[in-house]
């Protein structure tokens, strides 16, 4: 097995020469190559990695045309010769120790292995509480949007590994600024092991990202949405849940206009509401999920729909007490109610 270690740099001039010597030894015994994707550093990171490179196994690439920490990376992953791929930062917040923990997780059978700093054992140093929390409210959005990545701790981080088979002829999209949450979208694995590691301080040097990171994180789960279908399923389900609206009506006069009590006939015409979205969620916008039996997708969709009534029951209920004009607390109400129906049925009904 030989290990090709991929590391983008910017400017990471000061950090090359201890990152080179920690992974050299934590590999050793190992068959490995260092791979650094500059690009184009002012403080020439570049041409400190040629003069290492007669003291280490070292292959740099400098690309003079095209900049990006994504793209890098999957430069990387063309030029890299090993059977196994290791992604990593240049500052040392990644400790080199932790390599080849993620090898036996590969050997052990994984494609994927993540160093993690969101499993059992794992840590962040320094940060503030507020900062935690924004990262760990970003992977929550992330797992709720993305079926594929709903068991996966941090699905953001750096730092992994893997079988250069699960990108190989893979179209990674080199826009998107987490490129370990692209792979694991759109890459070609069965197995992820996440070992847990601290992510530590940057050595020398400052950091490239910030500020905008947010929104770009926020696009990028919106296309990887579009990219697995989710956001058609959403429309689907919202055509379906408007299709409802009217059928209801629908049997609510005709119910009354047979001769029923107004307050009774409502009970049935939502019956028949429920059970029109249903067939059409079933046959239409889950038409690929159908993993349980019948008489269960049926049984939690009639759950759904009793909680997401709750939910609208209750938002209404509060924001009128808080004086909010009823129409649009109602709405807010309905469109709460959504989301939650949408993400129970799409999770438990039919996931
Ligand atoms: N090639 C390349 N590397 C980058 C770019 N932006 C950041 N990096 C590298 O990506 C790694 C992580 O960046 P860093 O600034 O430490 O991010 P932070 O840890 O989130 O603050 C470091 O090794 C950087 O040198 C870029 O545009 N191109
Ligand atoms: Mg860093």
């Amino acid at each position: 097995m030989r290990v090709s270690v991929i590391v983008p740099t910017y400017n990471e001039r000061e950090n090359l020469e201890e990152l080179f010597d920690r992974i050299s030894k934590a590999l050793n015994g190992y068959d490995f190559e260092i791979v650094i994707v500059d690009d184009d550093s002012p403080d020439k990171t570049w041409e400190k990695a040629q003069v290492l490179a007669e003291k280490y196994p070292v292959k740099v690439i400098r690309r003079q045309r095209e900049k990006g920490l994504s793209s890098a990376v999957i430069k990387g992953f063309k030029e890299a010769d090993g059977d196994v791929f290791v992604v990593m930062d240049a500052d040392l917040q990644h400790p080199p120790e932790v390599i080849p923990k993620l090898l036996e997780a590969i050997e052990r059978g994984a494609e994927i292995a993540i160093a993690s700093r969101y499993v059992k054992g794992g840590k962040v140093k320094n940060w503030y509480w507020y900062r935690k929390l924004i990262s760990k409210g970003a992977i929550m959005i992330g797992r709720v949007a993305l079926p594929k990545i709903r068991h996966i701790k941090d699905p953001v981080s750096g730092f992994f590994a893997l079988r250069k088979e699960v990108v190989e002829n893979v179209a990674l999209n080199p826009i998107g600024f987490k490129i370990l949450l692209e792979i694991l979208v759109k890459g070609k694995y069965q197995r992820v092991i996440e070992v847990p590691f601290t992510f530590g301080l940057r050595h020398a040097g400052e950091s490239k990202l910030g500020k905008k990171t947010m929104l770009n994180y926020l696009k990028h789960i919106y296309r990887l949405m579009r990219w697995e279908g989710e956001l058609d399923r959403l429309v689907k389900f919202m055509v379906v849940g408007l299709s409802g609206i009217i059928v209801n009506e629908a049997f609510l006069w005709l119910f009354v206009n047979i001769g029923m009590d107004k307050i009774s006939a409502n009970i049935p015409a939502t019956e028949i509401a429920i059970l029109n979205n249903f067939t059409w969620n079933d046959i239409w916008t889950f038409r690929d999920l159908k993993t349980k039996p019948l008489y269960k997708r049926l049984l939690n969709f009639h759950i759904a729909a009793l909680t997401g009534a709750l939910v609208q029951w209750i938002i209404y209920a509060v924001l009128v007490h808080l004086e909010v004009y009823y129409l649009l607390a109602n709405l807010i109400g309905i469109g709460f109610s959504f989301i939650v129906r949408f993400l129970f049925n799409r999770h438990v009904t039919w996931g």
